[in-house]
C-alpha cells in the first residue's frame, strides 16, 4: 500500500460520526497488516478516543464485504455478551459509522478507512510474558469459539480465499522459490529444505471429518485486549479474517505465537523454545470454555493444528522474505527471515514434544 500522511488521517476521521472534533493522532505500529492510528477528540472539555484504521486493500480486496462480516459478527457477539451479563461495549469491538451511516469510508485515492471505539483501560501484548496471561488468552479464545458456535457460518464472506489452505500456501511457496524475485533463495537453502521435506503437512486436513466453524483465523495473543485493572483477557480484536475455518487452526495460531519463550521475530534462536507448560495451560483454559462445542475429533487434532499452522506460518514468512518483503510490515532487513526461523525452531520442538 502507498504511504499516506497525517493529513490523510485527519481528513478520513472527519467523515465519521464522532463525539467531538479530532484533536490528535498517534500511530500504533504493532499490527503486521493495517495502518492503525489512535484518534483523540474533544468536545466541551471531554476527551474521547477512537481507533482509525486504513484497511490494507492490497491484501483485503473486498473491504465492503469484510466490514459487513465485522458488523454482523460484532452485533451477534454483543447480544450474547449482554445475555451473559457482560459489557458489550468492552468485550467486543464497536464499529463507528460514517456520517452517511456506512461502516467504511473510501477516499478519493481509493484508501479504505474504518473506525472503532477505543476500548479504554486495556493493554495489548506483543509477546508472551507471564504464563497466567497466556492462560487468559486461552480462556478468551475458547469463549470466542463458544459464543460463535451457533453463528450461521455460510453467511460470512471469505475476506481472503484459501487463507488457511496450507496446500495452496505450499504451492505459492514453491512458485516463489522458482521465480526467486528478490534473488534470496540461495541464502536460505537450509530453511527451504526444512519446509519442502515436510510437505506432507500441506495435505494434513484433506478429507478431514472436522466441521467448518466460524473462526477468528488470526488468534494470537497480540489480538487480545486485557483489562488493565483486573489483568483479565477482555476482548478479541482484529476481526478481518473471521471466516469459516477449522478450530484447530485458531488453537494452533495461539500456540505458535504464545507457547514460545521468545517473540515471533526474535533474531537469536538460542532464546526460542516451545514451552510445553504454556501449551498445556492454554489447552486446559481453551477447552474449559470451548470444549462443549467441539467434537472428539477436533479435540484429538488440537496438537496437530499447532504443528500445521506453525508450518504454514513458516511458509508464509519465508515466502515473503523470498518475495522481497512485500506482504508483512517490516521494520528492519531480515525480519521476515527471523520470523520464519522462529517458526521452524518451534515446529522442530513441537514435533518432538506434542
Ligand atoms: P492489524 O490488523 O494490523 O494487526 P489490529 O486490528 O490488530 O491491526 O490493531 C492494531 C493494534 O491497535 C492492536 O494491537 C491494539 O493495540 C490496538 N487496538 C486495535 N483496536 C483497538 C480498540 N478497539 N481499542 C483499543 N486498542 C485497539
Ligand atoms: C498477520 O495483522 P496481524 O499482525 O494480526 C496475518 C496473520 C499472521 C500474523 C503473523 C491478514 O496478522 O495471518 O498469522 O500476521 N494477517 C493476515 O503474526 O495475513
Ligand atoms: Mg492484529
Amino acid at each position: 500500500m502507498k504511504k499516506v500522511g497525517s493529513q490523510d488521517y485527519c481528513s478520513a476521521a472527519e467523515h465519521f460520526d464522532l463525539a467531538g472534533k479530532p484533536v490528535s493522532f498517534h500511530y500504533n505500529n504493532s499490527g503486521h497488516i493495517n495502518d492503525t492510528v489512535i484518534v483523540q477528540t474533544e468536545e466541551g472539555g471531554k476527551i474521547r478516543r477512537y481507533i482509525l484504521q486504513r484497511i490494507n486493500t492490497d491484501i483485503f480486496l473486498k473491504p465492503d464485504e469484510l466490514m459487513e462480516n465485522i458488523v454482523h459478527v460484532t452485533g451477534f457477539l454483543k447480544e450474547k455478551i449482554l445475555a451473559d451479563g457482560g459489557d458489550p461495549k468492552r468485550e467486543t469491538l464497536t464499529v463507528i459509522m460514517t456520517k452517511d451511516g456506512a461502516p467504511l469510508y473510501r477516499d478519493a485515492q481509493g484508501n479504505c478507512w474504518r473506525m472503532y471505539e477505543f476500548i479504554e483501560d486495556t493493554v495489548c501484548y506483543d509477546k508472551p510474558d507471564l504464563p497466567e496471561r497466556f492462560g487468559q488468552s486461552g480462556y478468551i479464545f475458547g469463549k470466542f469459539q463458544q459464543m460463535l458456535s451457533d453463528y450461521p457460518a455460510g453467511t460470512l464472506h471469505k475476506t481472503i480465499p484459501d487463507f488457511h489452505n496450507t496446500g495452496v500456501r505450499y504451492q505459492a511457496f514453491l512458485r516463489t522459490i522458482e521465480e526467486n524475485p528478490a534473488g534470496r533463495a540461495g541464502l536460505v537453502q537450509e530453511e527451504i529444505h526444512f519446509l519442502t521435506d515436510r510437505h506432507d503437512y500441506a495435505e494434513m486436513l484433506k478429507g478431514t471429518a472436522m466441521p467448518l466453524r466460524v473462526v477468528h483465523n488470526d488468534a494470537k495473543l497480540s489480538n487480545v485486549l486485557f483489562d488493565r485493572s483486573t489483568g483479565k483477557a477482555l476482548c478479541v480484536i482484529d476481526l478481518d479474517t473471521i471466516m469459516p475455518g477449522y478450530t484447530v487452526m485458531d488453537f494452533g495460531d495461539a500456540i505458535r505465537f504464545g507457547a514460545s519463550t521468545a517473540s515471533e521475530d526474535e533474531p537469536d534462536l538460542t532464546k526460542v523454545h516451545f514451552d510445553r507448560h504454556l501449551y498445556e495451560l492454554f489447552h486446559r483454559k481453551f477447552l474449559a470454555e470451548a470444549g462443549d462445542a467441539l467434537t472428539e475429533e477436533e479435540v484429538r487434532m488440537l496438537p496437530e493444528g499447532a504443528k500445521l499452522i506453525t508450518y504454514e506460518q513458516a511458509l508464509r514468512f519465508l515466502g515473503d522474505y523470498l518475495a522481497g518483503d512485500v506482504y508483512y510490515h517490516t521494520e528492519r532487513p531480515g525480519q521476515n527471515l527471523d520470523r520464519a526461523r522462529t517458526q521452524i525452531r518451534l515446529l522442530e520442538e513441537m514435533e518432538r514434544e506434542i
